[in-house]
């Protein structure tokens, strides 16, 4: 829908809510909030909202809002300007993020190799391919099956990630490509990725367009927040939030790595909104194996066996 005409329809329905249950009314502020999302939340606040209706403005928030976003220079997750968080931040340890890990030329390549297969529906109009052993998590089974390697394009990305102390000794053995559109209105929910099978580090290529990983956690633990101040000493004492009402934004830019391990890859879930899907985005995932299938492991015969099909780098999609 064109911007314009929702702004339109929004400026109408707004003022036909005044007064009335906002829950009522989540279509347009769905549909606002795709557009306008600070909008929405200037308005939500101009509402004078009432106790439960500040609760569901809290989910609500929560979940098409992020209210922290994540500095990489400082390893901050820093309030958003026009949150309640403003002028807050906390660690958010286990980001690694590299700008321009490869070059536009290497980008069209990769994503023209990958038009070449067939590209398979996924969950949530996500189309998807997967260079990976055959895995059933719900029985904890595990078996090469027809996995034929990584592609031939990825020797090259990988050679490069030795580069990126945080990836020492990253032996990738399973490669997931996702292409998410904003015309299917590609998404994908909060998640953690398996614990049983796949090892610490997640990392991801993002391809294509600019996009934001929303980091988001269940727990009912506090987080601790500190007042950032510019300049002057700040004399705020800290203070706790339940960790539920936090949602952490990872700006993504194109062509970007991201690397996601310790309290990143296990505190937080990791999603992306389809809001933050402009244009055509491409995303490669790869993945290491757990202890369990490493040296030492329990497994770690068949472990070597699929690392060795994996680094092949001869592979077409499962
Ligand atoms: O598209 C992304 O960046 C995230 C992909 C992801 O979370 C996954 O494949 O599990």
């Amino acid at each position: 829908m064109p911007s314009q005409f929702c702004a339109l329809k929004l400026a109408f329905q707004s003022k036909k809510c005044r007064g009335r249950k906002i829950h009522r009314q989540k279509d347009w502020q769905v549909e606002f909030i795709w557009n306008f999302p600070w909008g929405c939340l200037h308005l939500l606040q101009r509402l004078n909202l009432s106790e439960p209706r500040r609760s569901w403005n809290c989910s609500f928030q929560k979940k098409f809002c992020n209210n922290f976003t994540y500095c990489p220079a400082t390893g901050l997750a820093k309030g958003n300007e026009h949150s309640e968080f403003a002028g807050w931040a906390f660690p958010f340890p286990g980001v690694f993020l590299v700008e321009e890990f490869i070059s536009e030329d290497e980008e069209c390549e990769i994503v023209e190799l990958m038009d070449r297969d067939d590209w398979k529906p996924s969950q949530s109009g996500r189309k998807k391919q997967d260079y990976g052993p055959k895995v059933n998590f719900k029985k904890q089974r595990l078996k090469a099956g027809s996995f034929t390697g990584l592609p031939s394009f990825s020797r090259k990305i990988v050679a490069q990630m030795k580069a990126c102390a945080v990836l020492s000794g990253f032996l990738p053995v399973e490669q997931c490509n996702l292409d998410y559109r904003p015309e299917r209105g590609s998404a994908i929910d909060p998640h953690f990725d398996d614990w049983w099978l796949w090892g610490e580090r997640l990392v991801s290529l993002n391809l294509l367009s600019k996009t934001v990983l929303s980091m988001s956690c269940d727990s009912e633990d506090t987080i601790q927040l500190f007042p950032i101040s510019k300049g002057t000493e700040s004399f705020l004492s800290p203070r706790l939030v339940p960790g539920k009402e936090v949602s952490v934004a990872i700006l993504l830019p194109q062509r970007s790595l991201v690397v996601l391990h310790g309290d990143a890859r296990y505190k937080w879930k990791h999603g992306i909104h389809r809001r933050h899907i402009e244009h055509r985005r491409v995303c490669i995932t790869f993945r290491e194996l757990s202890a369990e299938f490493s040296a030492g492991g329990r497994h770690e015969g068949l472990g070597k066996e699929l690392l060795q099909i994996a680094l092949s780098f001869q592979g077409r999609p499962v």
